[in-house]
């Protein structure tokens, strides 16, 4: 095998494919008259890669700088699949990978105007009950199915929704241009219409004393079928400390996001974070969530709120300046929270981002001390992990978890983090694009985890609507979640023999939910890191 980027390369960046056989390699350009060799370069061994267990050699053709398409051939007989030198060459994928959260719109019909051929109907419109007492009815319509089944969580929302507002906040350059949704063109950048679709619906998911719904499904997972065919009584279930900080943090940042665009929008969520921060104030314990009997979607639970806790504060203070919560923040801070993580586990990372960024100018100087020695640190752990690793993936092989591909582009979100902190960045850049490669081809099993991205995409999520709108292909954009080292669905259990090396674990099925599944929260990171590049 020879793996590459099959989306290709800017035309300064430099280029690595990754040989399995060969050592001498050719690099063909393909033109209208005919294809011609370009490049014939020896490669340089790596040797042994742990994750995958593959003898690998590195093939750089770094000093390609022409726009083309192009291809790779080795004196093995491989072949590489095809890709492109070019300007821009992540901004389309940058506009599905955020479009794609439009496809997740619950409570509306999609049109074609904006859906394509993705269309459907409108769907789940109906009150729900909360769980603890059915004779209690709210109208909780609206935000984004979570993944391939049609739940909505807090927890997952408010991270995905803060990845997507940071890399606005971040690069607003990278947001320019529109997306074809509904608000396209209301003078407000689809990046911020497409989050208020969610944000309104977590408006809705706040009780009276300020808690928020864990989450809004129904009892079990609906079978396959379309979103507007799903009858199914949705609950809300109880508030959980863990979803109630999350939303407090989120509701804080997007206050401050909004403020400029919409200030009674930006009112009505700061009012909720205020609201949820005096409930996060009463219940100073941890109230976990576990799904009660009869209850199978997803659970996300957790075993500590304090990372939680810790981003709501930093959020708090960032948009409010007051001193309380900064104190709050610093309490926090001396707990052995790891800092670095933007996963709805560990949200810990997001507190750094929000010190780091917005909050340069109020924090106390030890504070942004604290959190800037921390990130960089991890910074230097993670370039150090990505040249260790023959496929040049800043993973270790305990990482291959069920989302596997969230790790691989978190740790892309914390290398562009310190890329805006530091002036010398090339290692932290180099290392933060290594990750992007790896998600679109560069790995062991040859595939592109992005639907639509590369000649080698990956054509079966596990996504109820692609699998039952009778469409061939699903809609671009959707990043799989990725090869598991302990695979949990039936499909993958049965096919990936036991022993298979971790980066190995991955199967193209529609049926593989721990290897295969699409969600929010795996998107939102591969927007934040393809706009740092596309600026
Ligand atoms: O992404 C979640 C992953 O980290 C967990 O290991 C897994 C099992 O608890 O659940 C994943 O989340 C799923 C959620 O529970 C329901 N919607 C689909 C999510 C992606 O598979
Ligand atoms: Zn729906």
């Amino acid at each position: 095998m020879i793996a590459l980027n099959q989306v290709g390369y800017s035309i300064s960046a430099k280029k690595k494919a990754v040989l399995t056989k060969g050592s001498r390699f050719q690099v063909l350009q393909v033109m209208k008259e005919g294809e011609k060799i370009v490049l014939e370069k020896e490669s340089v061994r790596f040797g042994r890669d742990e994750a995958s267990q593959d003898e690998v050699s590195i093939a750089d053709f770094s000093e390609l700088q022409a726009e083309g398409i192009y291809y790779l051939k080795d004196d093995a007989g491989e072949t590489s699949y095809h890709f492109r030198i070019g300007a821009d060459i992540y901004r389309p994928l940058q506009k599905d990978l955020l479009k794609a959260f439009y496809y997740q719109r619950c409570g509306c019909a999609l049109e074609a105007e904006y859906a394509g051929e993705y269309t459907h109907a409108c769907c789940h419109r109906d009150r729900a009950l909360l769980w603890e007492n059915h004779d209690i009815s709210k109208e909780v319509n609206g935000g984004w199915h979570d993944a391939g089944d049609f739940g909505r969580y807090i927890s997952p929302a408010a991270v995905a929704v803060a990845h997507l507002l940071y890399a606005f906040l971040l690069f607003p350059e990278s947001f320019q241009e529109e997306i074809n949704i509904p608000e396209s063109g209301n003078g407000v950048p689809d990046v911020l219409n497409e989050c208020r679709y969610e944000l309104e619906w977590m408006l809705k998911m706040q009780d009276e004393e300020g808690g928020a719904y864990h989450k809004l499904t129904s009892a079990m997972h609906a079978d396959f079928m379309m979103p507007e065919e799903d009858k199914s009584q949705f609950y809300l279930f109880p508030v959980s400390s863990m979803a109630t900080a999350d939303y407090a943090a989120a509701m804080a940042l997007a206050s401050r996001v909004y403020a400029a665009y919409d200030k009674a929008f930006a009112d009505r969520m700061m009012n909720a974070a205020y609201k949820a921060w005096s409930w996060l104030e009463k219940h100073p314990e941890y109230i976990g969530f576990h799904n009660p009997e009869n209850c199978n979607t997803g659970e996300y639970d957790d075993v500590c709120d304090k990372d939680e806790r810790l981003w709501a504060a930093a959020e708090m203070f960032v948009t409010t300046g007051e001193e309380k919560y900064q104190k709050v923040l610093k309490e926090l801070y001396k707990e052995n929270l790891g800092k670095t993580d933007f996963g709805w586990t560990d949200v810990s990372g997001l507190a750094s981002m929000a010190i780091l960024t917005d909050g340069k100018k109020q924090a106390e100087e030890s504070l942004i001390k604290g959190f800037r020695d921390i990130v960089l640190k991890e910074a230097d752990r993670l370039v150090h992990l990505s040249e260790e690793c023959g496929y040049m993936v800043a993973m270790e092989p305990e990482d291959y978890v069920w989302g596997s591909n969230m790790v691989v582009l978190n740790r892309g979100m914390l290398l562009v983090l310190v890329c805006t902190l530091v002036e010398e960045k090339a290692a932290y850049e180099d290392a933060a694009l290594s990750q992007l490669h790896y998600l679109l081809g560069t790995n062991a099993v040859g595939y592109s985890y992005v639907t639509g991205y590369g000649e080698n995409a990956y054509k079966n999520p596990h996504n109820r609507p692609t699998a039952c709108d009778g469409i061939d292909l699903p809609m671009p954009g959707w990043v799989s979640g990725g090869p598991s080292g302990i695979p949990y669905d039936e499909t993958a259990i049965a096919n990936i023999p036991q022993g298979t090396p971790p980066m190995k674990c991955y199967l193209d099925h529609v049926a593989c939910y721990s290897l295969n599944e699409i969600t929010i929260y795996w998107n939102s990171p591969a927007v934040f890191v393809t706009a740092y590049f596309n600026r």
